[in-house]
C-alpha cells in the first residue's frame, strides 16, 4: 500500500495541516473489507469476535460460542497481514464441513470498519504492515526495570502508534522489585515526561509483589487494552493477575539464551471486572507503519508551542538556527530524550525515504 498525501505548505494553518495528514492517514485502512461478495451470503451471515489466529484461520466468538473460522474467496485484499486481526468484528458463516471436530466451522465473509487499530512494520527485510490488534481502546505499553532493561525510546515509538491508531496509552514499568534502594525516585523522574506534559498515565508495578496491580486493573477495567512490549518484560504475567487465567510465562534465563518468546500470538481474554485484555508476543523492535519524516513533529504533543515560532518554515528542529524547539530543549522545557528520540526517527525516516 502506497500513500499520496498533501505536505505543509507556508500558508497551512497550525493545525489544519495536523489534522488533514492524520485524516487521510487514517482513513486509509479504516474501510469496510468485504471478503466474498453476493447478498445471500450477507443475509446469512452473524456476527463475531475475533479471538486469536489458529494457524491461518481463526478463533471467532459469535454469541459465546467460539468457531473455527476460514476465510475464503478472498477479492480485493492488500495482504493477508492486514486483512483480519484479533479484535476485528467479522461476519461468518456457517459451513457444514468441521474443520475442528469439537467446534463449528465458518467462512468469513466480511470485516467491519475498524475503530482503532495497532499497526506496525511486519519484522524481516520486507516492507509489509502488520495489524497487531484492531478495536481496542487503550495501548499499555510493557516495560520492565530489568530483565529487560527498559529503554524509552521504544516507548515513544508505541505512542506515535497508538496516536496514529486512536488507540489511549498507558505506560506500565513492571518489576519494580527490583529497583536497588533508593533509585526508586530516579526512576520516577525518568517517567515524568510522560505523565508530566503529555498527560499519560504511568503505572509502576511489579506483579510478584503484587505494588500498583489493583490500580492498574482498576485503569483497564470495563474497557479492551492490549498489552505490548519487548519480550519477558511480564505482559503475561500481568495478565494471569488480573484475568486469573493460566497464560504461559517464560523462563528469564533461557529466553537470553536462545532469544525465545514465550507468548507466539495475539489473544484476547476477558477480564473478571468487565472488558477485555489483548497479550501478545514479545517484540524485539517497533517499526512504525506510514509515516513521513515531516509528518513526525506532530506526534510529538510537547514541541506544539514551538513549532510556529522557528524561522525556518519548514523546520525540521535538528540543524537549522534559530529552531524555536531546540531552544526549548536547551532550556529544559522539552524533555532531552524525548527531543532524542524524535531525531533518531526522523533519521530513520529519512533515511527509509531515500
Ligand atoms: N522479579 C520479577 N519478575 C517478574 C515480574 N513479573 C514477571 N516476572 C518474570 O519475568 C519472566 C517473564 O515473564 P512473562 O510474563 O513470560 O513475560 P512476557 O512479557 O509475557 O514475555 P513474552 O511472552 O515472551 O513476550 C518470568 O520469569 C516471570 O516470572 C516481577 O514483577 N518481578
Ligand atoms: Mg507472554
Ligand atoms: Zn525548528
Amino acid at each position: 500500500m502506497t500513500r499520496k498525501k498533501s505536505r505543509p505548505t507556508e500558508d497551512d494553518g497550525d493545525d489544519s495541516f495536523k489534522v488533514r495528514t492524520r485524516h487521510v492517514a487514517k482513513s486509509q485502512y479504516r474501510t469496510r473489507t468485504l471478503i466474498k461478495q453476493g447478498k445471500e451470503l450477507t443475509q446469512l451471515a452473524v456476527r463475531g469476535l475475533v479471538i486469536r489466529a489458529l494457524g491461518p484461520d481463526w478463533l471467532v466468538d459469535v454469541n459465546g460460542v467460539f468457531w473455527h473460522c476460514v476465510v475464503s474467496g478472498i477479492v480485493n485484499v492488500p495482504h493477508s497481514g492486514t486483512l483480519i486481526a484479533v479484535g476485528d468484528a467479522v461476519w461468518v458463516v456457517e459451513e457444514t464441513q468441521h474443520i475442528s471436530s469439537n467446534m463449528p466451522a465458518g467462512s468469513i465473509v466480511k470485516v467491519d470498519e475498524r475503530r482503532t487499530l495497532l499497526s506496525r512494520r511486519a519484522a524481516g527485510k520486507e516492507l509489509r504492515e502488520q495489524v497487531v490488534v484492531a478495536n481496542v481502546d487503550q495501548l499499555c505499553i510493557v516495560v520492565s526495570f530489568v530483565e529487560p532493561p527498559y529503554h524509552r525510546r521504544l516507548i515513544d515509538r508505541y505512542l506515535i502508534a497508538a496516536d496514529k491508531g486512536d488507540l489511549t496509552p498507558i505506560v506500565v514499568l513492571n518489576k519494580i522489585d527490583l529497583i536497588p534502594e533508593g533509585f526508586f525516585e530516579d526512576i520516577q523522574e525518568d517517567f515524568a515526561p510522560y505523565s508530566g506534559p503529555l498527560g499519560i498515565p504511568v503505572h509502576f508495578i511489579s506483579v510478584l509483589t503484587g505494588q500498583g496491580l489493583q490500580e492498574l486493573s482498576n485503569r483497564l477495567s470495563g474497557l479492551s487494552t492490549l498489552l505490548s512490549g519487548p519480550s519477558g518484560v511480564g505482559k503475561s504475567s500481568i495478565i494471569n493477575a488480573l484475568t486469573h487465567t493460566d497464560q504461559r510465562i517464560g523462563d528469564i534465563s533461557r529466553k537470553y539464551e536462545r532469544g525465545k518468546h514465550t507468548t507466539s500470538a495475539a489473544q484476547l481474554l476477558p477480564l473478571s471486572s468487565g472488558g477485555y485484555v489483548v497479550d501478545s508476543p514479545g517484540i524485539r523492535e517497533f517499526g512504525i507503519w506510514e509515516l513521513d519524516a515531516d509528518e513526525l513533529q506532530w506526534y510529538f504533543a510537547e514541541f506544539m508551542p514551538y513549532i510556529q515560532q522557528c524561522k525556518f518554515t519548514p523546520c525540521t528542529h535538528t540543524h537549522e538556527p534559530e529552531c524555536e524547539v531546540k531552544k526549548a530543549v536547551e532550556g529544559g522545557e522539552i524533555d532531552a530524550g524525548r527531543y532524542e528520540s524524535y531525531c533518531l526517527l526522523r533519521e530513520e525516516l529519512e533515511t527509509s525515504e531515500r
